[in-house]
């Protein structure tokens, strides 16, 4: 075996939870072949040197900070409550949610003041902890484990402070969120000194995935364009540079082909359409490099 194979990037990924699935989806999308069988610890990569380790997302800042994995797929959440040596290399645009404080939906909330002598149950201690004296405020700061919802129901605390998505369990135990604390997503750690080897390997592996990235926040698209109107046709699509114009067979007529960001997608099928364009087509992109 070649020294250069030996080495492989050891990827700390969620074993069970709300980010495992997204965590390996991202790995495979970069062309990485990896198997999950449901108690294994950890599994090697058949066609690139990385090998997965599942772990719970607590222990992934730990873990990448001391060097037992070299890189870690966690929330950022985590990433501030743990306060471990680590960087964050990428942000990975799944696992979104915000941490807020959230009151008895009766209560008329009306600033941070509001905050003051309450009691705030949490498992995310540091991080509020760090918010209130940010702001001047001293709140009681009660830490319990897991989700906090239930802690106003049962007289535990005033308030809590803990991770929204849709938002419905904060609906189903009669609370409202009145101050977000951070807009959380996945993101990929580092630990601080990487082998020279493990850097390599993540800066290909960092190229893959920015590839994916772009190519999930992206779409190709394809219309006809009268060319009296393809001047602002084309003024309408910020492209990677400037789009591709082919004349139609039919006279008078061109083909026009770029790529548009997903979220600017309606608003400029919109303007096209009432420019005059025709047979719109949108496309997924499997992968793109800029
Ligand atoms: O077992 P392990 O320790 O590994 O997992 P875990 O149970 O601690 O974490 P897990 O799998 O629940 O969440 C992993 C990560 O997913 C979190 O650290 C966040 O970065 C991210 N994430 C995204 C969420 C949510 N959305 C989320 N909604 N984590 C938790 N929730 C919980 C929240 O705590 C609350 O109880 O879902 C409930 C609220 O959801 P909505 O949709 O009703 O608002
Ligand atoms: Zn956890």
């Amino acid at each position: 075996m070649n020294a250069k194979t030996e080495k492989k990037l050891k990827v700390a990924v969620q074993k069970s939870g709300r980010l495992s699935e997204d965590s390996l989806s991202l790995i495979r999308e970069c062309g990485i072949r990896v198997n999950r069988s449901d108690n294994k610890l950890k599994s090697a990569a058949s066609n690139f040197p990385l090998e997965l380790l599942f772990l719970r997302d607590d222990d992934i800042p730990e873990y990448v900070a001391d060097g037992v994995a070299d890189i870690g797929i966690v929330g950022e959440n985590v990433v501030l409550e743990k306060e471990k040596s680590v960087e964050i290399v990428e942000r990975l645009g799944f696992g979104k949610c915000r941490l807020s404080i959230a009151m008895p939906e009766q209560y008329s909330y009306q600033s941070l003041e509001d905050f003051s002598g309450i009691r705030i149950a949490t498992s995310y201690p540091k991080i509020l902890r760090k918010f209130l004296h940010d702001h001047g405020l001293h709140a009681e700061i009660r830490e319990i484990r897991g989700s906090a919802e239930i802690a106003p129901s049962i007289g535990l605390a005033e308030a809590v402070c803990d991770l929204v998505s849709s938002g419905s369990t904060l609906l189903s135990t009669r609370l409202k969120e009145v101050e977000v604390l951070l807009e959380s997503e996945a993101v990929l750690i580092s630990g601080k000194k990487l082998s020279r080897e493990a850097s390599e390997i993540l800066a290909s592996l960092l190229v893959r995935i920015r590839a994916v990235q772009m190519a999930r926040n992206s779409r190709y698209i394809l219309l006809n364009a009268p060319d009296n109107a393809l001047s602002e046709i084309i003024e309408i699509l910020p492209g990677l540079k400037s789009p591709t114009v082919l004349p139609l067979a039919k006279e008078g007529w061109s083909s026009v082909h770029t790529v548009i960001d997903e979220n600017d997608f309606w608003e400029i099928i919109e303007k096209l359409k009432s420019k005059g364009a025709q047979g719109i087509l949108v496309l997924p992109i499997e992968k793109m490099f800029a």
